[in-house]
């Protein structure tokens, strides 16, 4: 079994109940490492990019109001990246089934998820499905030097990059 990488994204209704530690100590079970962590506000692009594979979808809107903090008016996600043998598929186990009545009961999903009268899921976190979706959502949400981890060849940058703050 190789290592592998996943994204997990502990979404805004995560932040809000106060579940952080819980679903570190389930995440935890998995003897996985993380090797990369933060807590961000999630703006449209980064939403949208996230979830453009779902942009045919009728509930992609809610989705990114959800994703973006503002079905939940808490405009924190926290962003994490496990690392270890078979990362994707532990993950996504303890995790649980995108449908959170679906879900095993034990999961994080199916323990903290509901679904909304919308018809919106909403199931805590995210996790990613597959070694490509994994490779595309790290470099969408970390940049390398967030890593501590050498997971995919990077290219030195400018010392300043973009429109990046420095601190004073
Ligand atoms: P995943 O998060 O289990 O990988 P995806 O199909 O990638 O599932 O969907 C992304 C997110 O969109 C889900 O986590 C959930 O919040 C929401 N979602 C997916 N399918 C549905 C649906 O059929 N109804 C309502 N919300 C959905
Ligand atoms: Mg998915």
């Amino acid at each position: 079994m190789k290592n592998e990488a996943t994204l997990v994204i502990i979404k805004p209704d995560g932040l809000k109940k106060s579940l952080t530690g819980n679903i570190l100590s389930r995440l935890s079970e998995t003897k996985l490492k993380i090797i990369g962590a933060k807590v961000i506000q999630v703006n449209q692009d980064l939403a949208r990019a996230h979830y453009h594979h779902l942009k045919e979808q009728p509930f992609f809107l809610e989705l990114i109001k959800y994703i973006s903090g503002e079905l939940h008016g808490e405009n924190r996600v926290m962003a994490l990246i496990y690392w270890g043998t078979n990362a994707i598929g532990k993950v996504r186990e303890i995790a649980g089934a995108t449908n959170p009545e679906e879900a095993d009961p034990v999961s994080i999903r199916g323990a903290y998820g509901r679904i909304l009268t919308t018809g919106l899921f909403e199931n805590v976190i995210h996790a990613s499905s597959s070694d490509d979706e994994a490779e595309r959502e790290i470099k969408l949400w970390f940049d390398p030097e967030e890593i501590v981890v050498d997971l995919y060849p990077a290219r030195e940058g400018e010392m300043t990059k973009g429109n990046k703050r420095c601190w004073k």
